[in-house]
């Protein structure tokens, strides 16, 4: 990969940073964030630290120095997105268009969206495939839906070169503890770190496709790379689902544990299971790297 501008929002978060990371040994990396949500707050050596909003209009001189857009800052909460629609509306729908109109005129070589899988809202079947009808159930779910169809949109009307990807359950160290909404990955190993158990909501058997931040960020690579990725869709899973009681017995096998699982009353609106079907990532030379059980030996170390 030739050495490239790239611009990453939100590059002070759980995955904008690990981004960052990666792609500043070959690039120049510049960070736009509004610190809203940091993991971190800083950047390392060489990188361009910016701070400010994807909804200001610096974001037109940013976006005319990048040749690449990766673009992850969003409001994150779906229960925040529930309370305050509006909010978020504007933060991810806005914040979004903004940055493709700065996009609109430039020679950019790639614009990468980050969605979610909480566009296809309850499954009816799995693995879920790309096609899979889109019904979110929250707020949150219709920004990042929008801000796909608006992105597939300048594509298809001017050209821009768009790869969007649905990230199913990331997890990494870096995810914040302290945050009530954070995913039970974290959960888990917060309780495990503090000498509890984890505690499970409903019966268990529920299922997710958990996915290192560290896999998340290679396919990232190869949507930059690819020009295959252009105008498409790919979901950002591992393929393999684990039900939450197998995960618990993962976190209490890392942790050196045996105490009893607590089980609670099931959360309201929990999706029963969720896993992806891979190919089209995989088609384009995906392989997910990490294992569960390797993943979380990360966090031991934490
Ligand atoms: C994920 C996303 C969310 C949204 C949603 C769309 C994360 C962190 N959240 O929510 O942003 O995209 O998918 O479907 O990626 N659980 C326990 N004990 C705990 C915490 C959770 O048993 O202490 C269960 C929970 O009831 C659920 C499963 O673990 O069945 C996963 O929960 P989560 O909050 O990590 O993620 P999820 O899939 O609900």
């Amino acid at each position: 990969m030739h050495s490239q501008t790239i611009l990453i929002t939100g590059g002070l978060g759980q995955v904008g940073s690990y981004l960052t990371d990666r792609f500043c040994t070959d690039n120049r990396v510049i960070v736009l964030d509004n610190t809203s949500s940091p993991c971190r707050h800083d950047v390392p050596a060489g990188v361009q630290l910016v701070i400010g909003d994807i909804q200001g209009p610096e974001v037109v001189r940013l976006v005319e120095q990048a040749d690449v857009v990766i673009h992850t800052a969003a409001q994150i909460d779906v229960n925040r997105s529930l309370d305050q629609p509006l909010f978020d509306c504007e933060n991810n729908i806005l914040g979004t268009l903004n940055l493709l109109e700065a996009a609109r005129r430039t020679n950019l070589e790639r614009f990468v969206y980050f969605s979610s899988a909480a566009i296809y809202g309850d499954t009816l079947h799995t693995p879920i495939e790309e096609d899979h009808p889109a019904q979110p159930l929250s707020p949150y779910g219709v920004s990042k839906l929008t801000g796909e169809q608006y992105a597939l949109m300048y594509h298809r009307a001017f050209g821009l070169p768009v790869a969007v990807l649905r990230p199913f359950n990331i997890y990494s160290p870096r995810q914040d503890p302290s945050n009530p909404y954070s995913g039970v990955i974290t959960k888990f190993i917060e309780r495990a770190k503090a000498g509890q158990s984890p505690v499970i909501f409903g019966d268990g058997q529920q299922t997710r496709d958990f996915i290192s931040v560290h896999d998340i960020v290679d396919l990232v690579e190869l949507l930059v790379e690819k020009d295959e990725a252009i105008g498409r869709v790919f979901n950002a899973g591992t393929g393999t689902q684990t039900t939450v009681n197998r995960l618990a017995g993962i976190v209490q096998e890392v942790f050196g544990s045996d105490r009893a699982l607590e089980y609670r009353e099931a959360r309201a609106g929990d999706i029963r299971h969720s896993v992806a079907d891979i190919s089209a990532a995989q088609g384009l030379g995906f392989v997910p790297q990490v294992f569960l059980e390797d993943g979380l030996v990360e966090f031991a170390g934490e």
